[in-house]
C-alpha cells in the first residue's frame, strides 16, 4: 500500500488525478494539501473540498500557502483560459460545501503526517512546490523521513509551456522548486517530456463516464472546457499531466528515467527552467555539485498509462 499526500491545485487535470488516487486499490490517500497555480488558494481549496465531498473522499484537506516562497515575487494572472474562471471548467459548484478544511496549514499537515508515518509517506505534488518548500524550511529533517517525492513539473529535453524554457508548476515558484529538487530526499520529476505524450481523447472520457457512473460523469463534465483549450493542440483530447505523476507511484516501470542533479533557474529570461546534470556526464565544478541525483522521466509507455487510468477510474482496479 502506498500512503500518499496529494499536493494539488484543482484544476481539471488535478481532478482526474485525485479520482485516480482515490480509486486505486494500492493507494491509501492520507491527505490532500492545496496549492496555488491553476487558480488562487481560496478557489483551489474550495475545489478540493467540493471534489472530496462529491467523490466521498475522506482524507483530510489542508489549505496551503497562497503566495510564493520568495516574498519578493507576486502572483501573476491565473490561467482561466485553460481551467475556467472557477478552476474546474466553469461547471456549477454549490455555494456552500459541508466538507471543511483541516485547521492546520498544508506544510504543517505534511510535517505532522510524515513524522507520524516515518519512511512511509509518498508526496505527490502536482502544483507549485510552495508547500513542500515551506515544510522543508520549517522542518528540514522530514527529507529523511519521507519515502518518496513524485512531482509533476518541469521540462528537460522539450520546450516549456509558459515560456520557451519553463513549465507552469516550476515557473510559478522557482525558488520553492529549486529547494525541493536539491533537498536530500528522492524526487522523481514527471514533466512535459512525458506528460505531453499522454492524451485522453474526449470520446474516451465520454465512454468512461457512461461506464463509470456519477463520479466519472462529474469528471467528464468539468473536463470539457479544458479539452476545448487543448483541442487545437493535441487533437480532440486533454493532456493528463497530473495523472501521469500518480501513475508513476504505482507503475514506475511504465517510465524511463535519467538520473542526475537538478537545479531550477531563478530569474532572467530562463526563469523557472529545470536543468539536470546527467550522472553519466562530467563537467568542471559547477552549481549542480553536491546536490542529490534525482530522476527525470524522459520516456513513457503512454498507451499503458492511459489504459491503467481508464480501468482505475471506471472499475477501481488496476486490471
Ligand atoms: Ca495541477
Amino acid at each position: 500500500m502506498h500512503k500518499v499526500i496529494f499536493d494539488t491545485d484543482p484544476g481539471v487535470d488535478d481532478a482526474m488525478a485525485l479520482l485516480f488516487l482515490h480509486r486505486h486499490p494500492e493507494i491509501d490517500l492520507v491527505g490532500i494539501t492545496t496549492t496555488v497555480g491553476n487558480a488562487p488558494i481560496d478557489i483551489t481549496t474550495r475545489n478540493a473540498l467540493f471534489l472530496a465531498q462529491a467523490w466521498s473522499i475522506e482524507a483530510p484537506i489542508a489549505q496551503g500557502f497562497g503566495e510564493k516562497f520568495d516574498a519578493g515575487r507576486r502572483n501573476g494572472p491565473w490561467p482561466t483560459f485553460i481551467h475556467g474562471d472557477n478552476g474546474l471548467g466553469n461547471i456549477s459548484i454549490p455555494e456552500t460545501i459541508s466538507r471543511k478544511a483541516d485547521p492546520r496549514a498544508a506544510h504543517q499537515f505534511i510535517i505532522d503526517t510524515v513524522r507520524a508515518n516515518p519512511g512511509e509517506i509518498t508526496l505527490v505534488a502536482v502544483g507549485r512546490m510552495t508547500n513542500l518548500a515551506l515544510a522543508l524550511k520549517a522542518d528540514p529533517e522530514i527529507a529523511t523521513l519521507v519515502k518518496d517525492v513524485v512531482i509533476m513539473g518541469g521540462a528537460f529535453d522539450v520546450p516549456g509551456n509558459v515560456t520557451p524554457t519553463a513549465e507552469a508548476n516550476i515557473h510559478g515558484d522557482p525558488e520553492a522548486a529549486d529547494l525541493v529538487l536539491t533537498a536530500p530526499w528522492r524526487v522523481t520529476v514527471v514533466g512535459l517530456d512525458v506528460t505531453m505524450q499522454t492524451v485522453m481523447m474526449r470520446s474516451d472520457l465520454a465512454k468512461l463516464a457512461k461506464a463509470g457512473g456519477a463520479h466519472v460523469t462529474l469528471l467528464n463534465d468539468l473536463s470539457q472546457f479544458y479539452i476545448d483549450f487543448y483541442n487545437h493542440r493535441v487533437g480532440d483530447g486533454m493532456v493528463i499531466h497530473d495523472s501521469c505523476a500518480c501513475v508513476y507511484v504505482v507503475r514506475p516501470d511504465l517510465f524511463k528515467t535519467r538520473s542526475g542533479a537538478m537545479r531550477v533557474v531563478c530569474g532572467g529570461i530562463a526563469d523557472g527552467m529545470t536543468i539536470q546534470k546527467p550522472d553519466v556526464k562530467t563537467f568542471p565544478p559547477g552549481e549542480w555539485d553536491g546536490h542529490p541525483s534525482q530522476s527525470a522521466c524522459i520516456g513513457i509507455d503512454a498507451d499503458a498509462v492511459l489504459g491503467l487510468i481508464r480501468s482505475v477510474l471506471v472499475e477501481g482496479k488496476a486490471a
